[in-house]
């Protein structure tokens, strides 16, 4: 996924954050990067809700307009109490706020750059700004802006509320000792029902970066009982992951292996050529694919290749896919990136093979979230993020599991382990129901050839 980075500092970052409360940005457009014209800012914010503008300026001032309303280009003047400039300088000093003036309109929908009177962004389609304090809004040039009009950045943020905590949780979880512990044993003690399958092989696939290493790290830990990083997780540009892995996981030092096998894939990526390849794919939902196999996007794996397994049984195949997600990204997934999952789907469907959908980082994407994990079921946000994510990729909302990976903790957490721990157990059911849907047939066959 090609990303767009924020201009704004830690600093500018927490008092634009004290402006508007209790809230989550999403950077829609930076004008470096999608151009400086009106019509690049209309093709990127329109129709987005609330918003806040982020200018910057040589001067050093960071400065712009927020609004619950959305741009559509009406031409009409839109009124909208709730509107506001703001001026962030240096460090230390307050941000300025300024209301717009009583009975006058916020902005003007146009189909120039965002004009609020007493501020037009992008002005005569460049890095500009026109200043007429007193139309709509009052303040001092000095304090906005510093007389300073030429743009060196600007940005467009769209502004979503993060809601307060449910009353009642939307799913019932038991934070105590005896939960885990039953999950735990639940777990250990799985047997499919066929006889020549031993272990589940559950392959995780998501996003670069969305977590997938990360949770086959996390349940090692946690049946490990320490923290643990076998599989290389991090950030980079593209896939940290480049390898298709099968991970067998022991419960605890010198214990014998679960009966589930985590297989990590090289993250996707929107761009046809480049992240995990869709023939890849289907050939490692087949069980033709060996461990440690080198991914190579534009060089898909043929039956010749040494990393082809040609014989493969039950076990070798996948008996569940689990799409990974980050929490924070779901309002930038791309139609590419939808359309690839949508294609992965209708192939992981024609094999029969059942799906689950995990959001990671489900602490990063809501604060109260962050304060108790238990809040999980309880953040309207994060049931927004699932109920969203759910529709865009077709996939009911009982199959959506949020979970907190552990990133940069050195110990383990019991409410992590039981989050954790109960998005393994429906795994290992959505198992099952790939072993029940094979016909009688393919469950006595125990080697197969294809
Ligand atoms: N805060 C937080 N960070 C997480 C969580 N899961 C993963 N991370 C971090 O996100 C980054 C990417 O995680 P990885 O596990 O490498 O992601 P991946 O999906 O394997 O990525 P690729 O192999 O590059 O496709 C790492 O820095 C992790 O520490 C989570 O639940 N919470
Ligand atoms: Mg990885």
């Amino acid at each position: 996924m090609s990303v767009v980075i924020s201009g704004l500092s830690e600093d500018q970052q927490k008092k634009l954050y004290s402006l508007l409360g209790h809230v989550r940005l999403h950077l829609l457009y930076k004008a470096s990067v999608h151009g400086f014209t009106a019509a690049a800012f209309h093709s990127h914010c329109d129709k987005q809700g609330a918003t806040v503008i982020v200018a910057y300026n040589a001067a050093g001032f960071v400065f712009g307009a927020y609004t619950s309303k959305d741009y559509t280009q009406c031409g009409e003047d839109i009124k909208d109490e709730t509107a506001f400039l703001y001026s962030i300088s240096a460090e230390g000093n307050k941000p300025l706020r300024v209301a717009g003036i009583s009975g006058q309109c916020a902005f003007t929908d146009g189909a120039t750059g965002p004009n609020y009177g007493a501020l037009l962004f992008l002005h005569e389609d460049g890095p500009a700004v026109q200043s007429k304090p007193g139309t709509g809004f009052h303040f001092q040039a000095a304090a906005m802006h510093g007389g300073d009009l030429a743009l060196t950045e600007f940005e467009v943020y769209r502004v979503e509320g993060l809601g307060d905590l449910l009353a009642k949780p939307w799913r019932n979880i038991q934070w105590t000792a005896e939960r885990k512990q039953q999950l735990m044993n639940s777990i250990l003690n799985y047997k499919s029902c066929i006889k020549t399958v031993n272990q589940a092989r559950v392959l995780l696939v998501g996003p670069v970066g969305a977590g997938k290493s990360s949770f086959f790290n996390s349940i090692n830990s946690a049946f490990r009982g320490n923290m643990t990083s076998q599989a290389i997780a991090g950030t980079a540009g593209t896939s940290v992951t480049t390898q298709f892995r099968t991970y067998t996981i022991k419960a605890g030092k010198g214990g014998g292996a679960l009966p589930l096998i985590l297989c990590d894939t090289m993250g996707l990526e929107e761009n046809a050529d480049t992240g995990l390849d869709i023939e890849d794919l289907v050939n490692i939902h087949k069980g033709h694919i060996k461990d440690r196999y080198q991914f190579s996007p534009s060089a898909p794996l043929l039956d010749s290749t040494p990393g082809y397994k040609r014989h493969v049984t039950l076990s070798d195949k996948i008996h569940c896919v689990v799409y990974v997600v980050d929490t924070c990204k779901v309002s930038l997934l791309t139609q590419k990136m939808l359309d690839k999952f949508a294609t992965i789907r209708k192939k992981t469907n024609q094999l029969g093979i059942p799906q689950i959908l995990l959001m990671t980082k489900v602490e990063e994407a809501c604060p109260l979230v962050a304060e108790d994990l238990k809040n999980v079921y309880r953040s309207v946000y994060i049931q927004r993020k699932a109920r969203q994510l759910s529709e865009s990729l077709g996939i009911p909302l009982t199959c959506v599991l949020p979970v907190k990976n552990y990133s940069e903790e050195l110990d383990l957490d019991q409410d992590t382990d039981i989050l954790l721990f109960t998005a393994v157990e429906q795994m290992l059911n959505y198992a099952d129901s790939f072993f029940e849907n094979l016909d009688t047939e393919d469950q006595e066959m125990s080697v197969i050839t294809s």
